[in-house]
C-alpha cells in the first residue's frame, strides 16, 4: 500500500516535471525555439524581398499555428513602413549548447551594426542586444528594438502595460505630432513614402502606451504573450497611422553612449497545454463532377492521431443530413511541418448536397453536380479584368470602381533614373522628347498590372496575347460587359453585343499601339513618379490631379486658367528601348491584327504596320547584341516569339528558328518548355508530333514524381512569392497535354490544379480565387481595395506562401502580403486559358 502511493506520488512528480518541460522553448533541428503551439523564429527569414519590408522576415512568432509577430529587430523607425531601412544580417550563428541564436545586424547606410542575441529561457525567450560601439549620434532616438504583432489577431483584443488596462483599436485612432523633414532618417534608396503638402514636416506616430512589461491579449489564451523589459521602456504603437499594413509594433529605444549589453527583453508566448492544431480538411468548394476522383487531402498536427474513417454526409431537402458513405484514411506522411493523409469519397456520385465528417469536425457544403465548373471563369472576365481597364470610367449598378484615370497623360522620364517597382530609365530617353516634357496620347487602353496602377508593357503584351490565345482556341462569344472606347466607359453587367474578349484585347492593343506609333518603340513602364502616389489605395483616378505639370507654377500650385498644375504628381513613361521587348510586341500586334479584322479594321491595319516595322528594327538591333548573353528568360521569350512570328507569318526561317532554341530547351527542363511546344502542334507537321512524343512521356513521369514529391501532386513553389501561377500554368499545360497526347497523359491530372485553387492546399481550405468557390472563397485578397479588407471578384490569389524553414501560410484576415494575396493581370489571364481549356476538358 504504502509502496503504491510512493509510486504513483513518483509517477506524478515525473509528469509534473514533464509537463513544465513540454512548455519550456526548446532549440530545435530545424533551428528555431519550439515548443507545442509556439515556435520563435530568429532570423529564418531575413530583409531579402525584392520590395525591401515584406513583413515576412527578422524575429518570428508562429504562435498556435499562425505567425502573429514578425519583424523582431533593430529599426531605426516606431513603425516601419515598406520603404524604411531594413538591417543587412551577414551573420547567423546558432549554438545549441547555450540554446541561443546570435544575429549581425548591419545598417551599412549608417555603418551601424548590433549584435541580437536570443536565447530559450523558461516558458520563453531573451533577446539581447549588444553593441561593440556606442549608437552613431545620428540614430540616438532613432534605433530601438522592435516587435511587430499582427493587427488583425489583436484587434479588439485587450492588453495590459504595467497592470493597466486597454484593448487593441480595431480602426487605428491615435495620436501624432509632426517634425521637421530634416530629422528624417533617409528611406530605402532615397524615396520618400508620404507627401507633405509644403509642410515641410513629417508625421510621427505617439505610442499607445509606454511601461515595462506587457502583456498582449490576456482574453484569448492562443495569442497571450508577455514581454518585459529589464532596462528600458517598452512602447506600443500602431502603425497603421503611417501605412494601412502597419502592424502593432512593441518597441524599446537602444540608450546612447553605451556599448556591451544595452537591452533585454523576456518574451514569453503562452503555450496552451497539449495543444494540437485542428486538421486542415482540404477539398474543392467549387464541387465535384459525380464522375471525377474526389480525393480530400487531411492536414494533421504532428501531434494530432489520424483517424481510421472519415464519412460523407448528404444533405437532404428538408435539411437533414445523412451518412451516405463512410471510408478509410490513407496515409501520405510528412510533409514539412504537418502530417497528411487522404479521404478518397470518388464513389460518391449522386448530384447534391454534401459534406465530409472527420471525427469531430465537418466541413462546410460542397456540390457533386454535372454544372459545377461551368462558371469558373465568369468572375475574372466579366468583374476583374474589367475592373483593371485603365484609361477608362468603370461603373458597376450604383458603385463606380474607379473614375478615369490619368487625365494629364504621361511626362518622359529623365534620364538616369532608378525607380521603386524594379523599372529604369537609362542614360538616355531614346527618344524625340525632352526629360519631363508630355509624351501626347499614351493615356489611352491598357491594363493595370495589379494591385498597383502602373502599365508594365512586357506583362501588357503577354496579357494581350493571353487574350488572342483564349480567343482563338476556346472563342468565348460571353458579352457581359459594355465597353465605349470614345466615352472611355465600361459598366459591368451590361451586354453590348461585342463578346468582350474583343473588346479586351483592343483595350490592350491600344496602349501598346500607341507606345509603337508615338515613341518609335516599346516603352518599359508607365508608371508613377513619385512613391507617394505609387502605394496609392482607393479610386484610380484620384493618383493624379489630371493637370499636366507645370514647372512655372509653385508647388501645389494650379494656373489661373486652370488647365496645368504644380503638383508633380504626373506619371512617367520609362522608355529606355529594349529590343527584345519591341520583337515580342512586333510578335503580338501581329496577332491582334488578324484577330481584330473585320471588328476594328482600323486598328488591325495599325498593328500589322508596327507589327513589321517592329519586326524589321527588333531583328536589327538584335543582331548587333552579343547573343551568349541571354539568360533562360530571354530565350524562353526568344522562342514563344519566333513560334509566334511563324504562326503570323509562316515563313520557314521563324519555324527553323523556332524549333532550333525549342529542343535543347525541351532537353534543359522539360516541365517548364512543353507548353510552348504543345501549342505549336496546330502549326506544326506530323513529324513534330511524333518528336514531341518522348518528351510527353518525359513529362509524365514528372507528374508522378509531383505525386511523391507533395501530398497535392503539384508543383509548389518555395519562393518569396507564392506559386499559384506556376500551379495554373501545370493545369493548362495538362489540358493541352490531354487533347494531343491523351494516350500519354490522363485527364485526370487537370482536376489536381482545380483542387488546389478552389480549397486543396496547405494552411486552410478556402478557394484562391475570390468570390469562386460558392460555399468558402477567400474573403481579403491584395487589389487596390485591400484597405477595406475585401476583394475584386475573380482574382486570382499567388496562394499558399512558403516562409523558411517549415511554415505554409495564407492569411484571410490580413491583405496585405503581396506575396500571398495579390493577383496581376498576367496571372488572372492565364486563369482565364486555365479555366477555358479545363471546361472543354471536362466536357
Ligand atoms: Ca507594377
Ligand atoms: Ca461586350
Ligand atoms: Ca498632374
Amino acid at each position: 500500500m504504502k509502496k503504491a502511493t510512493v509510486l504513483s506520488l513518483l509517477v506524478l512528480l515525473f509528469s509534473a516535471c514533464n509537463y513544465g518541460f513540454s512548455q519550456e522553448l526548446k532549440l530545435n533541428d530545424l533551428e528555431y525555439f519550439e515548443t507545442q503551439g509556439v515556435n520563435v523564429l530568429v532570423y529564418s527569414n531575413l530583409f531579402t524581398g525584392g520590395f525591401n519590408d515584406e513583413k515576412t522576415a527578422g524575429i518570428e512568432l508562429i504562435h498556435h499555428g499562425v505567425r502573429t509577430a514578425q519583424g523582431g529587430a533593430v529599426r531605426l523607425s516606431s513603425t516601419p513602413e515598406q520603404w524604411d531601412l531594413v538591417p543587412e544580417i551577414p551573420t547567423r550563428k546558432v549554438d545549441k549548447e547555450s540554446k541561443s541564436i546570435e544575429a549581425t545586424l548591419r545598417y551599412g547606410d549608417y555603418d551601424f551594426d548590433s549584435r541580437v542575441v536570443v536565447t530559450a529561457k523558461g516558458k520563453g525567450v531573451e533577446i539581447a542586444i549588444f553593441l561593440d560601439k556606442p549608437l552613431p549620434k545620428e540614430l540616438e532616438g532613432s534605433a530601438g528594438f522592435n516587435l511587430e504583432f499582427l493587427p488583425s489577431q489583436y484587434w479588439a483584443k485587450t492588453y495590459l502595460m504595467d497592470g493597466r488596462i486597454n484593448r487593441f483599436p480595431r480602426y487605428v485612432v491615435g495620436n501624432t505630432i509632426t517634425r521637421p523633414n530634416s530629422e528624417k532618417l533617409k528611406q530605402f534608396k532615397g524615396y520618400v513614402t508620404y507627401d507633405d503638402r509644403g509642410t515641410g514636416r513629417f508625421i510621427e506616430p505617439l505610442p499607445l502606451e509606454t511601461g515595462r512589461s506587457i502583456i498582449l491579449a490576456p482574453d484569448k489564451p492562443e495569442r497571450l504573450v508577455k514581454i518585459t523589459s529589464h532596462e528600458a521602456d517598452l512602447m506600443l504603437f500602431d502603425g497603421r497611422v503611417l501605412a494601412q499594413n502597419g502592424w502593432f509594433v512593441v518597441r524599446s529605444l537602444l540608450p546612447a553612449g553605451k556599448t556591451g549589453k544595452v537591452l533585454t527583453w523576456t518574451v514569453e508566448p503562452n503555450a496552451i497545454n497539449d495543444w494540437v492544431r485542428d486538421p486542415n480538411i482540404g477539398f474543392s468548394q467549387v464541387g465535384y463532377l459525380p464522375s471525377q476522383q474526389k480525393v480530400a487531402v487531411i492536414e494533421l498536427d504532428k501531434h494530432d492521431k489520424p483517424l481510421e474513417k472519415a464519412s460523407i454526409y448528404k444533405i437532404g431537402n428538408d435539411g437533414k443530413a445523412t451518412e451516405v458513405f463512410s471510408g478509410n484514411i490513407a496515409t501520405w506522411g510528412d510533409y514539412y511541418k504537418y502530417h497528411y493523409v487522404k479521404f478518397d469519397f470518388s464513389s460518391v456520385n449522386t448530384p447534391g448536397i454534401y459534406y465530409i465528417k472527420y471525427g469531430n469536425f465537418k466541413t462546410n457544403n460542397f456540390l457533386i453536380e454535372n454544372n459545377v465548373y461551368d462558371n469558373i471563369t465568369d468572375a475574372t472576365s466579366d468583374i476583374w479584368i474589367p475592373i483593371h481597364m485603365n484609361h477608362m470610367f468603370v461603373n458597376e449598378a450604383y458603385r463606380v470602381w474607379h473614375g478615369e484615370p490619368f487625365k494629364e497623360g504621361y511626362l518622359q522620364a529623365p534620364p538616369n533614373t532608378d525607380h521603386f517597382d524594379l523599372h529604369g530609365q537609362g542614360p538616355t530617353t531614346d527618344t524625340k522628347y525632352k526629360p519631363m516634357e508630355t509624351i501626347p496620347g499614351l493615356n489611352v487602353g491598357g491594363f493595370f498590372d495589379a494591385g498597383d496602377f502602373d502599365i508594365e508593357t512586357g506583362s501588357n503584351i503577354g496579357v494581350v496575347q493571353n487574350f488572342v490565345k483564349t480567343w482563338e482556341y476556346f472563342k468565348p462569344l460571353r458579352d457581359q460587359t459594355f465597353v465605349d472606347e470614345k466615352q472611355r466607359y465600361v459598366d459591368l453587367h451590361r451586354p453590348d453585343g461585342t463578346p468582350d474578349i474583343l473588346q479586351f484585347i483592343e483595350h490592350g492593343t491600344l496602349n501598346l499601339v500607341a507606345q509603337a506609333e508615338i515613341i518609335g518603340h516599346m516603352a518599359q513602364t508607365l508608371s508613377n513618379s513619385v512613391l507617394d502616389n505609387y502605394h496609392h489605395l482607393g479610386d484610380a483616378a484620384s493618383i493624379t490631379d489630371g493637370l499636366p505639370y507645370n514647372p512655372n507654377l509653385g508647388p501645389y500650385e494650379v494656373a489661373p486658367d486652370g488647365q496645368s498644375s504644380g503638383v508633380k504628381d504626373d506619371m512617367w513613361a520609362f522608355t529606355s528601348r529594349n529590343a527584345g521587348l519591341d520583337l515580342r510586341a512586333a510578335t503580338m500586334f501581329a496577332a491582334t491584327s488578324r484577330v481584330l479584322k473585320g471588328y476594328n479594321d482600323d486598328l488591325s491595319a495599325r498593328t500589322l504596320q508596327q507589327s513589321k516595322r517592329l519586326l524589321k528594327e527588333a531583328t536589327e538591333l538584335l543582331a548587333e547584341q552579343p547573343q551568349d548573353s541571354l539568360g533562360w528568360r530571354a530565350i524562353s521569350a526568344n522562342m514563344t516569339t519566333n513560334l509566334q512570328l511563324y504562326i503570323s507569318t509562316k515563313e520557314q526561317q521563324y519555324k527553323d528558328k523556332f524549333q532550333e532554341l525549342l529542343w535543347p530547351a525541351l532537353d534543359k527542363n522539360v516541365s517548364f518548355t512543353i507548353l510552348t511546344a504543345l501549342e505549336a502542334i496546330p502549326h506544326m507537321d506530323i513529324a513534330f508530333k511524333e518528336k514531341l512524343h518522348p518528351y510527353v512521356v518525359k513529362y509524365k513521369e514528372y507528374i508522378d514524381e509531383l505525386e511523391n514529391d507533395n501530398p497535392y501532386g503539384v508543383p509548389i513553389g518555395l519562393g518569396n512569392w507564392a506559386r499559384s501561377g506556376t500551379i495554373v500554368s501545370f493545369g493548362t499545360t495538362i489540358c493541352f497535354a490531354n487533347k494531343y497526347f491523351p494516350d500519354i497523359i490522363d485527364a485526370s491530372h487537370a482536376f489536381k490544379t482545380s483542387n488546389w485553387l478552389f480549397g486543396r492546399h496547405p494552411y486552410h481550405n478556402y478557394s484562391l480565387v475570390a468570390a469562386v468557390g460558392a460555399a468558402r472563397p477567400k474573403k481579403v485578397f491584395y487589389g487596390n481595395n485591400r484597405a477595406d479588407f475585401s476583394f475584386i471578384p475573380g482574382n486570382v490569389a499567388p496562394g499558399i506562401l512558403f516562409r523558411k524553414p517549415d511554415h505554409f501560410e495564407n492569411y484571410d484576415d490580413w491583405p496585405f502580403l503581396w506575396g500571398q494575396n495579390e493577383g496581376t493581370i498576367g496571372g488572372n489571364t492565364n486563369y482565364l486559358i486555365f479555366g477555358s481549356a479545363f471546361k472543354n476538358l471536362v466536357k
